[in-house]
């Protein structure tokens, strides 16, 4: 079993390895999907003290708001949601929402509705790359995102192909039963039940609301599981306690937010997490201090034309070259900071 995991990896490294020697191909004419998927269940009420609003909730809004001031050269929108036991369409991308109409339907009220019950995270991610897939009229240059909120626990996904308990370490993609499995699959080949050895259509870019505490509190579980800040939002969600998650050790409940960490990096996408008191990006901020000034703007302007890595952040559209709409996005969000 272990040789076939490794040999899964280096099956999928060399594939996106090989990916990265040739020419970039991007045509004036390619068009982005990106879907926004963002988990609506309970938990997402847990407080997070850095955000405006003050809940992970809020924090996964201003992402995607924040994300969606991304300029690029021809893209559409869909934004779904994600709770009970399965996703809700709340803007398809035949409404063609321009990237300022997305962002005020996210602030509108009661726009995306507010947070409750479980988390159906399998489902909803099986269900985005199908919809992208299957029911999109792609061309061959156009480019998929399925940018993802959440604080990640599968917990709800039923009568459906990416349902399955989850892997004890959330890591292990040759356990066919479980949902981690089929949801790698199902993003790297479109089919859950077949192991991906090909280079994957859609990146996922997934922001992980992650709570430090749960790390800390798993590791007393056993003296104390009611306390344990995992197992409470869980309960919150009016969740059953899945077995392997009341034993998890520390580590475990750490690689929860690898899984993410996974699908973004082996998709091409970004990883990025946050604790309740970490600052948010600033949209157009390319060298890391928060604030878009001159300096971003010449790190930019210095670099147009260069190939990057999609997740480069001199390449705000993700479209693997430092481009004019790169620049658009640094001079959009010309003097703005986050605190
Ligand atoms: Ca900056
Ligand atoms: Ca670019």
């Amino acid at each position: 079993m272990k040789s076939f995991l490794r040999n899964y990896r280096f099956g999928l490294a060399g594939a996106l390895a090989a990916l990265a020697t040739l020419p970039v191909t991007s045509t004036a004419d390619a068009r982005d999907y990106v879907l926004l998927l963002i988990d609506r269940s309970g938990s997402m009420t847990i407080p997070s003290a850095g955000t405006p609003g003050g809940t992970r909730w809020e924090t996964a809004k201003q992402l995607a708001i924040s994300d969606l001031g991304v300029a690029a050269a021809d893209r559409k929108y869909a934004i779904w949601t994600f709770d009970g036991t399965t996703h809700v369409e709340h803007v398809p991308f035949s409404d063609d929402l321009s990237r300022e109409q997305a962002q005020d339907f996210i602030r509108s009220s009661p726009g995306l509705g507010a947070p409750g019950s479980t988390t159906p995270l399998a489902g909803a991610i099986c269900d985005a790359v199908d919809h992208m897939l299957l029911d999109l009229p792609l061309a061959a240059d156009d480019q998929l995102f399925l940018n993802l909120y959440s604080d990640g626990l599968e917990n709800a996904t039923v009568m459906h192909p990416c349902e399955g308990p989850s892997s004890p370490d959330h890591l292990n993609p040759t356990d066919p039963d479980t949902w981690e499995y089929k949801v790698f699959n199902k993003l790297f080949n479109g089919d859950p039940d077949i192991p991906g050895r090909v280079a994957p259509r859609v990146v996922a870019n997934a922001a992980v609301l992650f709570d430090h505490e749960i790390a800390i509190f798993a590791d007393k579980q056993n003296q104390n599981p009611s306390k344990s800040p995992l197992i409470e939002s869980l309960l919150r969600e009016g969740a059953p306690i899945p077995p392997d998650v009341s034993a998890f050790p520390s580590r475990a409940v750490s690689q929860l937010g690898q899984f993410f960490r996974f699908i973004a990096d082996k998709t091409g996408g970004r990883y990025r997490a946050f604790a309740p008191t970490s600052r948010l990006p600033q949209v157009g901020d390319v060298n890391g201090d928060y604030c878009v000034n001159k300096k971003d703007l010449s790190l930019v302007t210095a670099s147009l034309g260069s190939s990057v890595d999609r997740y480069s952040p001199l390449d705000p559209n993700q479209n693997g070259v430092v481009d004019i709409y790169d620049e658009e996005t640094v001079k959009k969000h010309m003097g703005q900071c986050k605190q």
